[in-house]
């Protein structure tokens, strides 16, 4: 049997000096957390003045305000108060202690109200993932994709999925539990057909460039090219800051120097690396090993070329074009490059990096192509690795049990499938399992 949940409390707001702090307590003992510092429960869902007094020796801590949430309509399901006092370093220490003081009262650990809000039924997983994603946004684009996930989009789509796949387990339950009456064809082909389409939808939806995860941690671009191109340069102008150290000396940026950036509202990290070159030293060679696995790995390239090399183009820079490669021509304000100047066939962007010449250009091109990359329509994008491993086991039970040799192994793989989506919002499965059973079919008419 289940004990009676502990009462926790912590400071809802960031630690340091502020004009307000918030404490929220949430469990059984709330209310009495709140009479023991405030001298009374007030009306729920009103904000209420209050002193906040020690609880033993009565001493005044502050002076504020106190609201009461009474469970199950709180955001953890539970009784939940909420004490806002002033955000000032003693003030709120001497609340928190005041509050372990309290009988049955301690502090919460993290994440513990969100989670409890969870198994209260308050949220799903896909929410309580969103709720987090909310509170670490920094671009629009991660704002907007947290929201949408919170209000239960994400989750709307995997539990639609998952009720088609129960409605075609429960058809074929039916006849497993009958085995005297042989399965019509007719059903047996809508049950596979059902079964084909959602597998379909299901690997359509995979199959979308990892946008919600490049949302959450930004879009991955390697600028690379031959020592002394300009790629520091480039880095620091599109960061408007001395990110990383320009110089003369060729081989001067030796390790992969990651700056974040926020690009028209989508998240990008744009990594430095080293200049690509038949390095002469251990330190500098390393790095040229690093240039190239970012590279590899890079969502998209920019690859960066000395205008006074004209036209002997840098050779290994020229093998990294690719169709994710963006051709960029640096310092063109020391030499005249031909009108239909092409490099590797591609029509390349003509910038000085310290200057500033066609810097405006290349920005509104790559917020563009970045645009591109991570824009989400229609369905709601998949925003962590744990959704798609589950939905890849999804789609490979389906598989199987389209195959299956009998119709008990079919019902097995059917299982395992609304099982493995179950787990991305951390539904159980069996309960309504029965309920479809019991509210599709008439057994025993
Ligand atoms: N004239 C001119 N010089 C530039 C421009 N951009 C960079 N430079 C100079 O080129 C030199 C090399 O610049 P960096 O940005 O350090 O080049 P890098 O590609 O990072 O070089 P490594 O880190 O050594 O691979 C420096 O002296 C810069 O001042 C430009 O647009 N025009
Ligand atoms: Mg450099």
């Amino acid at each position: 049997m289940m004990g009676r949940p502990e009462t926790i409390f912590a400071l809802a707001t960031a630690p340091g000096r502020a004009g307000v702090a918030v404490i929220r307590i949430s469990g059984p003992q709330a209310g009495a957390a709140l009479t023991a510092l405030c001298g009374r429960v007030p009306v729920p869902r009103q904000a209420a003045r209050s002193r906040f007094s020690h609880p033993v020796d009565g001493r005044v801590l502050d002076d504020g305000l106190a609201l009461w949430f009474p469970g199950p309509g709180s955001f953890t399901g539970e009784d939940v108060a909420e004490i806002q006092g002033h955000g000032g370093k003693a003030v709120i220490d001497s609340l928190l202690s005041a509050l372990c003081l309290v009988p049955g009262v301690r502090p919460a650990e993290p994440g513990e109200f969100t989670r409890r809000a969870f198994e209260n039924g308050k949220l799903d997983l896909t929410q309580a993932e969103g709720l987090a994603d909310l509170i670490n946004a920094e671009t629009e684009a991660q704002h907007r994709q947290a929201l949408r996930q919170m209000d239960g989009a994400l989750a709307r789509l995997f539990d639609g999925w998952r009720s088609d796949l129960i409605r075609h387990l429960a058809h074929l339950e039916a006849f497993i539990d009958f085995p005297d009456e042989p399965i019509p064809d007719h059903l047996d082909q809508a049950v596979r057909a059902g079964i084909s389409t959602l597998a379909g939808a299901m690997t359509a939806y995979l199959a979308d460039g990892h946008r919600g995860e490049r949302i959450r941690d930004g879009l991955y671009i390697a600028v690379v090219g031959a020592p002394n191109a300009g790629k520091s340069s480039l880095v620091n102008a599109l960061a408007r800051r001395e990110a990383a150290i320009v110089s003369a000396t060729a081989g001067t940026t030796r390790d992969v120097i990651e700056v974040h950036l926020d690009l028209g509202g989508y998240p990008v990290v744009l990594a430095d690396t080293a200049g690509l070159r038949e390095a002469a030293e251990d330190i500098e060679a390393e790095g040229i090993r690093r240039a190239l696995l970012r590279a590899e790995n890079a969502d998209l390239r920019l690859a960066v070329f000395d205008a006074a090399c004209a036209p002997e183009w840098d050779a290994p820079t020229l093998a990294l074009i690719d169709g994710r490669t963006e051709v960029i021509v640096n310092k063109v304000e020391t030499v005249a490059l031909p009108d239909d100047l092409r490099i590797s066939g591609r029509v390349p962007h003509r910038i000085s990096a310290a200057g500033g010449q066609g810097m405006a250009d290349l920005l509104e091109a790559l917020t563009a192509r970045v645009r591109d990359a991570l824009e989400t329509q229609g369905a709601p994008a998949l925003t962590r690795q744990r959704h798609r491993v589950a939905l890849d086991e999804c789609v490979d039970s389906l598989h199987r049990s389209l195959t299956a040799p009998d119709l008990e192994l079919m019902a097995e793989d059917l299982r395992l499938a609304a099982r493995a989506l179950g787990r991305i919002t951390g539904r159980v499965e069996v309960d309504d399992l029965l309920d479809v059973i019991f509210r599709d079919f008439c057994i025993g008419k």
